[in-house]
């Protein structure tokens, strides 16, 4: 494990990447760091974020396709936090001035309408989601020339820089829809069996890993469970993710 003022500085670093929209180098240039010093950078970036005033409002997970994963290297999702300053509202604007290279992501998000105690064995994470709705995440690794390793982009948050819910509506079968996602001149073509081979495998994998790093799961929480086709980048203009039998989402880049 790295010392404690180490995580603090490279907490600091990421937070300055991310607030004055200025590219860093890979954190692994310069440290070796494990994947508990990543988690733990993680927790030290959103606890400066937290001192400015952002409320948590839930989290997010990261590598849920099997050709993620495969491109990684790697075997395990990863999980971020979300704030109230990355929400945006569903048909609403961002400026791409924010971002550095921000790129979009069609996703399923679940609501928690419970606490998920964490520490029993048999918790059923299902059964605390109350609604699901198609969302929208955008991406925005705070690496230079977008390299990074595994353990970056745990540290970098999971790369999470926005977020867009559509329409919730009461829980149903989302395993297998298709999917469409539109911005710019792109158009991707997929299917939520794509994530996990199905988000309600995400939200298992969600409780292993709040379990392992003692991430709490609130009430009120919005779990992003993953992205069900290659990010694209976030360009001017309208950027739509449809989930057919789901609804649709869509945010304007300006
Ligand atoms: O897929 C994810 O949301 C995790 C972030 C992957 C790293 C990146 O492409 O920025």
């Amino acid at each position: 494990m790295i010392a404690t003022e180490t995580i603090g500085a490279l907490a600091t670093r990421l937070d300055n990447a991310q607030t004055y929209v200025a590219d860093t180098p890979s954190l692994a240039d310069t440290h070796t760091l494990d994947i508990e010093d990543a988690y733990a950078i993680q927790a030290a970036l959103l606890a400066r974020r937290a001192a400015r005033g952002e409320g948590s409002t839930g989290v997010k997970l990261g590598f849920t396709s099997r050709a993620k994963m495969a491109q990684m290297g790697v075997s395990e999702i990863i999980v971020g936090r979300l704030t109230d300053a990355m929400c945006v509202a569903d048909g609403g604007e961002v400026e791409l001035a924010r971002f550095i290279h921000p790129k979009v992501e069609p996703e399923v998000a679940f609501w928690l309408a419970q606490d998920v105690d964490t520490d029993a064995p048999d918790t059923d994470i299902a059964a605390c989601v109350d609604a699901v709705a198609p969302a929208l995440e955008i991406i925005d690794s705070r690496y230079r020339d977008f390299r990074f390793t595994y353990e970056d982009v745990v540290a970098d948050n999971t790369s999470a820089a926005g977020y867009v819910i559509g329409a919730w509506r009461p829980v149903q079968d989302v395993s297998a829809l298709p999917v469409r996602l539109h911005g710019g001149s792109r158009e991707i073509l997929g299917s939520t069996a794509a994530i996990l081979d199905g988000p309600s495998n995400a939200l298992c994998a969600l409780l292993d890993m709040a379990r392992r790093r003692g991430i709490p799961l609130r009430a009120g929480d919005v779990v992003l469970a993953g992205a069900a086709t290659e990010a694209i980048p976030l360009t001017p203009g309208v950027t739509t993710c449809e989930i057919t039998g789901l609804g649709r989402v869509s945010v304007r880049s300006v």
